[in-house]
């Protein structure tokens, strides 16, 4: 038949026209995220991490009597700020870069700054406002006018209340706080449980699971924070510094809140933990917590140390500082923190990793390029394949542009909403060995000896948990090193 030869080429074309539609819908599927290594934060763990830095205010009774720690046995007549302005206070936060703030309700001494029908121990009893008086409700205000996420600490260890030692009593009258603190004031973002008590206080049992169940029953996505989490664990020290190695997950059940001996394990976690609870980094901008006449803050040069040592390590940094007896953030510290959030800006808010070419040792595919290290979001990031790296690790190297200007901070960070992974890494700049260390969590900033200005980056990894998931690779000029090193 005369048609015969052109029937099977039009059939033939049709074929090839068919596969490459199937081809091309192929070629139109994206290549699925890696699996998780577990444990992996909740979506408020995560919120949290990326904050890094929050504003800290001890203010109360101690004040005014000038001490740390008071004895329980202050006249509320004491309590008198002449100025109080939890506005300034937000102003503070926002300079310092902190996006929530947390307010001391209650310290050890048990004086409460906020009205409560289960007490005379509160501003009710003081002078100021004429005892009409709520700080915490002045504190949240504020916050919320001024876009700053409010968190509350609620000491347990209570040198007042005269039914401190009695199991249930005491547990109820604290019950009946955490009611009060969060029911009437809005959504509180963090909560904080102080383990420490003094080694000669009276025998107590804190009903820790009891009020954990209830704050979270009252605030759905708040972040609790004890030695032991369950959201967020302390760092360990008072220092502001976090261990070298730092894990974000422990074994919850080899913590015991307010024991001693704990501290290195809260320093760097654990590897094989298996609860996500972060680690929070609290330390004063002053010598102490609370404002004292003949204290100053810290200079400069040592709060970039403690940000380098804090967030740098995979923490957020809970930074305090104290408003004085009249109510108000003293001038000198005020400026203080506007120094230190203008010195992080300045140093993170040039990245001289822009216009580099990435390549890696391996890429899972499409959406998942070694350049996601270099394109500002936290949601993409750059993996592997799952075969790469088992037996010598993996690298990412970054190519920067000609004339290229000096480095002396390496900035690396994991995605961490797929879980922790990094064990290990190594910097070299034009194959030179920089930096090196163990974990890199939501961040890790390696300080260099001197600024470089080499033309390739390349990080090296090890990872057996799984490949590493890296969001964020940045190179910075710190200006203020000299300072510090
Ligand atoms: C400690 C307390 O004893 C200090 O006074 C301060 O509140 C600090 C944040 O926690 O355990």
């Amino acid at each position: 038949m005369g048609g015969g030869p052109s029937m099977s080429l039009l059939c033939y074309y049709c074929l090839v026209f068919v596969a490459g539609v199937v081809a091309a819908a192929g070629a139109g599927t994206s290549v699925p995220p890696p699996l998780p290594v577990l444990p992996i934060p909740t979506a408020a763990q995560l919120a949290w991490q990326r904050r890094e830095v929050i504003m800290f205010f001890h203010f109360g009774m101690n004040t005014f009597t000038d001490v740390e720690r008071g004895t329980g046995a202050e006249n509320p007549a004491l309590f008198a700020p002449a100025a109080l302005n939890a506005t300034q206070w937000m102003d503070a936060a926002a300079a310092a870069g902190a996006s929530l703030a947390i307010l001391v309700a209650k310290h050890h001494d048990g004086f409460c700054l906020w009205p409560s029908a289960y007490t005379a121990h509160s501003v009710r009893a003081s002078p100021w406002r004429a005892g009409n008086g709520d700080v915490v409700g002045e504190f949240t205000a504020a916050a919320r006018a001024r876009g700053v996420d409010a968190g509350l600490y609620l000491s347990p260890w209570d040198l007042h209340d005269r039914h401190y030692g009695q199991e249930v009593a005491y547990n109820e009258y604290y019950m009946a706080q955490l009611h009060e603190l969060l029911t009437r004031y809005g959504r509180v973002w963090e909560i904080w449980f102080d383990g420490n008590k003094g080694t000669n206080a009276t025998k107590m049992t804190y009903h820790f699971q009891e009020w954990f169940d209830t704050v979270r029953q009252l605030q759905g996505s708040i972040n609790i924070f004890s030695d032991a989490g369950p959201d967020i664990r302390w760092v360990g020290d008072e220092k502001g510094f976090a261990g070298t190695t730092c894990w974000s997950a422990v074994n919850q059940s080899s913590i015991t809140i307010g024991s001693a001996g704990i501290e290195k394990y809260l320093n760097e976690g654990d590897p094989r933990g298996t609860e996500w609870v972060p680690p929070e980094c609290d330390v004063s901008i002053r010598p102490g917590w609370f404002w004292h006449r003949n204290e100053t803050a810290k200079p400069l040069s040592q709060l970039l140390n403690i940000y380098y040592n804090s967030v740098g390590r995979n923490c957020v940094l809970l930074l305090n500082a104290p408003p004085n007896a009249t109510g108000l953030i003293d001038g000198a510290d005020m400026a203080r923190l506007r120094e230190f959030g203008a010195a992080v800006k300045r140093i993170f808010g040039t990245d001289l990793a822009e216009g580099s070419r990435a390549r890696a040792s391996s890429e899972r595919g499409g959406g998942f390029e070694a350049g996601k290290v270099l394109d500002g979001r936290e949601e993409t990031y750059w993996a592997p394949t799952a075969e790469d790296g088992r037996r010598n690790g993996y690298w990412i190297e970054l190519r920067r542009p000609a004339g290229a200007r000096a480095f002396n901070v390496v900035r690396i960070q994991e995605h961490v909403a797929l879980g922790q992974r990094v064990e290990r890494h190594e910097v070299y700049v034009d194959g030179v060995a920089v930096a090196r260390g163990t974990t890199v969590g939501h961040k890790r900033l390696h300080r260099l000896a001197c600024p470089v200005a080499g033309r390739t980056v390349k990080i090296w990894f090890a990872a057996r948990r799984g490949p590493p998931l890296v969001s964020a690779v940045g190179l910075h000029l710190d200006p203020y090193a000299t300072d510090v090193m």
